[in-house]
Formats: C-alpha cells, sequence, structure tokens
C-alpha cells in the first residue's frame, strides 16, 4: 500500500525493526556470517538484508548443493552452517542435504520459508503449499517453527545448540513468510536476542571409565587405533597425535579422518588395512562408528569372532554396543577422552610388542612398493592410477590443498592413491556414499578456509552438481575440478543387453566436453590425455587459483563395477543363466 505524505515511515522514527533484521542480528551475534543461499520468494529480501548488513551470501542455483555446503562448513568450522531456501520444492532440495549432514553428524542448519500457516492447515491451495514442519522432523536431529519475530533470538539459540550440542545433525527451522514483515521496537528486538554461550560443552568420561580403558590397553599384544571423522571433526589434532605417538600403536584413518595425521606417518597402517583388522586384538575407535565401512565390526574381515575387545570413544553414549560389544566405552569428546587418557597412560606399560608393528610396516611397505610400480605408466587412455599418481605429487608439494573427492572408482582409487597431510583437507562422499556433494563441498572449502581446492570428480558424480561452476565462476574461487572421464557410471563400456538402440544404463555421451561448461561461465577449461598434461593443467590451476576445469580422459575399461564395495550389489540367479554380459561383472 502506498504511504501518503503525512504518514511517518516506521523506519525514519528510528525505533524499530522487523524479522528481517532480528533474524540476521540473531546469526551474526552467534557468529554466523556466512549464508548458503538460493533465492525465491518469500526470503530473496532477507538474502539482500543479509549482505547488506556485511554478511556473506553465496546463492547457489540449487538447494542441494546449498545445503551440501553448508554441511561442510559445519565440518571445517565446528559452528552449523547455514543454509536458506524457498518454500515446498526448495525446501524439499535442501532436505537431502540436511539429511545427509545428520547421517554423518555435521552441523547445519536449514531455513526455508513458508506459505501462510493458516491456508497451509486447511489445505487450501496457498503458492508453495506445504506442511514443512511435519516432513522435515525424520530427516534432522531436531525441527523448530518461529512464529513471532520476538522468538527469533531463543529460536536462533536452539537451532545452533542442538546442531552443534551432543552428537552433531542437521537442524530445520520453518520461517512463516509473514514472519520477517513483523514489526518490533528496535531496543525492545534487540533484548530478545541469545548468545549461544559454550554451545557443545566438552565432556570428560570418568576417571573409572577411564582405568578401564587402560586395562584392556594394557593386555593388547595387536593393538589398533581406528581414526574417524568425528575426531576430525574435534579440532583436538594435537592431543590426538599426541596420544596416537604416545601408545606407538597402528592407527588406520577412516576417509575423511586422513590427514588427522598426515597419511606419511610412520604409524600410518592405511596400506595395511586388512591386515590390521583381521589380526588386531585391541582397536580403539575415536570418533568412527562401527557401521557399513566396517563391516560392523564382524565377518571375515575382522579375523576369528571373539578375537577383539573395543575401546570406543563418542560423544553419542547410544553409539556403544551398537554392533558389537564395547570394552571400554569412553562417552566423551575425542579431545577430552584423548587427554585424559594421555595422563592415566603415565607409569603403565602399554608399549606394543615389536613384532606387531613390524608385521604392519611390513605389509604397509609391500603394498605401498606395488601401488607404486602402477603409478607412473604412460598408458593411452590414461587408467586411474596414472593420473592419481600425478594428482598426488601435486598434493605431496601443495599440502595445504584442500582434496574434494567423488564416484565410484575416482573415489576408492584417489583414497588409497592420493596422501593427505593435514586435519580436514580432504571432504568425501561420507557414511551414505552420496554423489553430487562435489560442488557444495568444494565452495564451502573455499570460502570457509580461503585455501586452493582440488576436486577430483567421477563423471557422473559430478554430473549431479555440475552447474554449479556457474556458482564457482562467478565467485571466482580458487577451486580446480578434475573430471575423471571414463564416459559413464564405473565403466564406460557397458552395451544395452536387450541389444536394442538405446544406450546401456551406465554409459553416458563419449567424451563429452565436460571442460566446456567451466569456458561457458568465463573460467579456464582443459581436456587432457596425458598424465604430463593432466599435471601442467592442474598445476597452472593451482598457480592462477582461476576457477579451473581439467577434462581427463580416462579409459572406459579401466573401471570396476561400484568400485571397491562391488560386493553390496544384490545378485541375481536368472541373470546369470539368461544374460551372457552378466558374467563380466
Ligand atoms: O590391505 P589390503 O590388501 O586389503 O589393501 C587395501 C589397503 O591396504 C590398500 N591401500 C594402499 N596401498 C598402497 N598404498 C596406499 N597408500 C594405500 N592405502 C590403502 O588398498 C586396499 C584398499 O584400501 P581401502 O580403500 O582403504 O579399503 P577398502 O577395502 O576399499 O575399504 C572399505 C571401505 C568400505 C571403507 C571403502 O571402500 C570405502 O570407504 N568406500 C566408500 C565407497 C562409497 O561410498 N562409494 C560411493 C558410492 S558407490 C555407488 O553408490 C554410486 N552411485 C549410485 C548413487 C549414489 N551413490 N548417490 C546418489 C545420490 N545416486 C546414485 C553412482 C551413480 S557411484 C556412482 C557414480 C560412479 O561413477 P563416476 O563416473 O562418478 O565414477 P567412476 O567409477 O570413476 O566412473
Ligand atoms: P567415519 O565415517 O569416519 O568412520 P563416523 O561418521 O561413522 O566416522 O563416526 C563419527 C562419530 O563421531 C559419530 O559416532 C559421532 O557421534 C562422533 N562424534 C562427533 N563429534 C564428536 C566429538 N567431538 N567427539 C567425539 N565423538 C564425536
Ligand atoms: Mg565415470
Amino acid at each position: 500500500m502506498a504511504m501518503s505524505d503525512t504518514e511517518t515511515a516506521p523506519e525514519a522514527q528510528g525505533e524499530v525493526t522487523d524479522g528481517f533484521h532480528l533474524l540476521i542480528d540473531a546469526l551474526k551475534l552467534n557468529d554466523i556470517n556466512t549464508i548458503y543461499n538460493v533465492p525465491g520468494i518469500p526470503i530473496t529480501d532477507l538474502g539482500r538484508y543479509a549482505q547488506a548488513q556485511g554478511m556473506r551470501v553465496i546463492s547457489f542455483r540449487h538447494e542441494q548443493h546449498a545445503g551440501y555446503a553448508a554441511s561442510v562448513a559445519g565440518f571445517l568450522t565446528k559452528k552449523p552452517g547455514v543454509c536458506m531456501t524457498v518454500s515446498a520444492p526448495g525446501f524439499l532440495n535442501g532436505l537431502t542435504a540436511v539429511a545427509n549432514a545428520t547421517t554423518n553428524c555435521w552441523p547445519m542448519i536449514l531455513i526455508s520459508g513458508s506459505s501462510e500457516r493458516e491456508i497451509v492447515d486447511l489445505a487450501q491451495g496457498d503458492y508453495e503449499e506445504m506442511d514443512q514442519l511435519a516432513i522435515a522432523r525424520p530427516f534432522c536431529k531436531a525441527a523448530y517453527r518461529l512464529n513471532h519475530a520476538e522468538d527469533i533470538g531463543i529460536a536462533i539459540a536452539r537451532a545452533i545448540r542442538s546442531a552443534v550440542s551432543g552428537r552433531p545433525g542437521g537442524v530445520y527451522l520453518d520461517i512463516p513468510g509473514s514472519m520477517l514483515g513483523q514489526v518490533m521496537d528496535a531496543a525492545e528486538g534487540a533484548r530478545t536476542l541469545v548468545k549461544v554461550i559454550d554451545p557443545a560443552p566438552r565432556q570428560t568420561p570418568t576417571a573409572d571409565a577411564i582405568e578401564r580403558a587402560i586395562e584392556v590397553m594394557k593386555g593388547a599384544e595387536r593393538p589398533l587405533i581406528v581414526l574417524g571423522k568425528g575426531a576430525a571433526y574435534d579440532q583436538s589434532d594435537e592431543v590426538v597425535r599426541a596420544f596416537v605417538e604416545k601408545t606407538g600403536y597402528p592407527f588406520l584413518p577412516m576417509s575423511m579422518a586422513k590427514g588427522l595425521l598426515p597419511d606419511t606417518h610412520p604409524q600410518c597402517a592405511a596400506a595395511a588395512r586388512s591386515t590390521v583388522l583381521k589380526e588386531s586384538d585391541v582397536v580403539i575407535m575415536m570418533g568412527a562408528r562401527i557401521n557399513w565401512l566396517l563391516s560392523h565390526g564382524k565377518g571375515k574381515q575382522w579375523g576369528e569372532p571373539g578375537s577383539k575387545r573395543f575401546v570406543q570413544i563418542d560423544i553419542s553414549a547410544e553409539e556403544m554396543d551398537s554392533n558389537v560389544e564395547i570394552a571400554a566405552p569412553l562417552v566423551g569428546d575425542v579431545g577430552s577422552c584423548a587427554r585424559a587418557l594421555l595422563d592415566g597412560m603415565d607409569g603403565h606399560d602399554i608399549a606394543p610388542p615389536v613384532a606387531w608393528l613390524e608385521k604392519v610396516h611390513a605389509k604397509a611397505e609391500a603394498n605401498m612398493e606395488k601401488m607404486a610400480g602402477r603409478l607412473r605408466n604412460n598408458n593411452v587412455p590414461m587408467d586411474y592410477h596414472a593420473a592419481l599418481g600425478v594428482l598426488k605429487d601435486i598434493i605431496t608439494d601443495q599440502p595445504d590443498t584442500i582434496v574434494v573427492n567423488e564416484g565410484a572408482n575416482t573415489l576408492d582409487m584417489a583414497r588409497s592413491i592420493v596422501n593427505i597431510h593435514k586435519p580436514r583437507h580432504r571432504i568425501d562422499v561420507g557414511t551414505w556414499g552420496v554423489m553430487g556433494i562435489g560442488m557444495g563441498a568444494a565452495i564451502a572449502a573455499s570460502i570457509e578456509t580461503g585455501n586452493r581446492v582440488l576436486a577430483i570428480e567421477g563423471d557422473s558424480a559430478f554430473g549431479f552438481c555440475g552447474m554449479e561452476v556457474e556458482t564457482i565462476c562467478r565467485y571466482d574461487l580458487p577451486i580446480c575440478v578434475v573430471v575423471f572421464n571414463n564416459n559413464g557410471i564405473y565403466r564406460g563400456d557397458g552395451e544395452n543387453w536387450g541389444g536394442g538402440s538405446d544406450p546401456a544404463t551406465t554409459v553416458f555421451v563419449k567424451d563429452a566436453r565436460y571442460d566446456r561448461m567451466m569456458e561457458a561461465f568465463g573460467g579456464v577449461g582443459v581436456r587432457v590425455e596425458t598424465p604430463d598434461a593432466l599435471k601442467r593443467a592442474v598445476l597452472e590451476a593451482l598457480e592462477s587459483g582461476r576457477p579451473t576445469l581439467v577434462n581427463a580422459a580416462i579409459d572406459p575399461a579401466a573401471g570396476k563395477e561400484s568400485g571397491n564395495i562391488g560386493n553390496l550389489n544384490p545378485q541375481s540367479v536368472v541373470a546369470q543363466a539368461r544374460y551372457p554380459q552378466a558374467k563380466k561383472n
């Protein structure tokens, strides 16, 4: 409604604020200064105002990637990453990322605008109508709706604490559009804001629990430490390192814990994975769940049934005994538990037998030697090993570069070939093995750390999020994306088993020019066919800091079905008899 000349605008009275500005003030008060965003009704202006108020607002092309970016920001910073979306479809797009964040135990807050409550509740067909709060609940750690401007302070505080305390996770905050325009007296509004004090309190286990763990360690003949992404998240890097080194135990990093201690550390047992899992007798889990990635702690991979005793450090008490018996549960944060163990170890002989260390070392050396032989080849077309050998050397020389990695073969081979040297310098598909996290992760890593980012992407994985190269160019981020282009999912040489003219279900357009996508938005695109050309292109990208996409042609026949986890595919007895091609897989 137009205002007459005699009326005074509320702003001119100088004493009012509104829902938009209280929300921005509440986030800033809690040191949240970045929003990962996709604009639209009813939150377009909220993004504009946030930018005007000095926040960093990074607008994406699709909410899923804004959401993944927020969740990765949460992992990297221990503060909830914030994603902002429109109602119904935008909310649903962002919800995947909240669910993924919760699954990975990463703190994030999804703030979605929502439609008129009265209309939604009577199902009268509003613009983008959906009962978002009810839908969000099963997918996140906590979900709240904010109906009144005066509740913004407490709602943001509640969302932050829910996201980061205990086991971190995704939180949903529903913002009815009408709430944003609600007006309040400015001084009164300021008094409603809440600064969250000690949002994730440290938690130390009792002396008894520590003593119990030391007793288990004292009896160990073949001990092992497993480091998980919960330990990387905790940011107690020095204490963890001191603990690992004082024990002298071999350690096995889960994929996103790589670099917590360097992969080149003499105690690193990554290259002797099967040996240490099978033969160890005492296993100390530090911020790692005994889930599918560790075969649930059972089966052939873990040796004789009953041959292990577990010590488990986890912030979540319910994680204990989830899959196997835990002989010494330590419920607390990784840093406090490691510190208490370090102190408790004094005066006890927990040194591992030399024969065990020698065995692990010998196995790791043999595997690394075998691998080294495969990394320098000039096969045409390139295989994964040749391409990854180049990237391994580059990361060794430039260890501050953050590696993002997704795909199947591209993921599994990069994980074992490319050493990581610093904590939280590898971001990948996480607990769900989700494809499409790559560009969001790369953008968040760049925004949150300012470091160079190298994203090593399968061509399928890249396809889930490729449009975000425009976002990379728009914000001029120093990200080099290398697409391992083998023309398909797992392999590029699949056939249509029905013999028709449609392509196989797993193949893409051959020799697609992904490099031109980056060029379309003003970045650098390069197509390479040899390890030397790959090396030159990536070095130039990291040197210049310009957004770059290197389209690396990989042998379509080099990959395996599902990479290292082909055993998880269900088998059809009928297929073996009916389709001759099935035998190849
Ligand atoms: O000890 P042994 O002898 O056993 O040897 C081990 C180590 O000791 C050794 N090693 C080393 N040797 C030498 N030197 C060094 N440095 C070294 N380090 C280790 O190597 C071996 C193996 O070690 P590793 O890797 O540690 O051990 P392993 O046994 O593999 O570990 C087991 C796991 C389970 C922990 C590990 O495999 C793991 O972490 N796996 C994660 C797997 C995963 O999550 N995969 C992604 C999902 S696959 C599939 O679902 C895909 N989809 C479907 C889809 C998805 N996911 N999402 C959505 C939204 N929609 C659909 C799709 C579409 S993948 C995919 C696309 C794939 O195509 P792309 O084109 O993107 O990719 P390409 O395959 O390249 O074409
Ligand atoms: P990985 O996939 O690397 O094995 P997971 O995601 O399975 O790791 O496990 C991470 C575990 O870390 C979760 O069980 C989570 O509760 C726990 N965790 C998260 N943050 C902390 C922390 N600060 N201290 C201790 N444990 C934590
Ligand atoms: Mg591929």
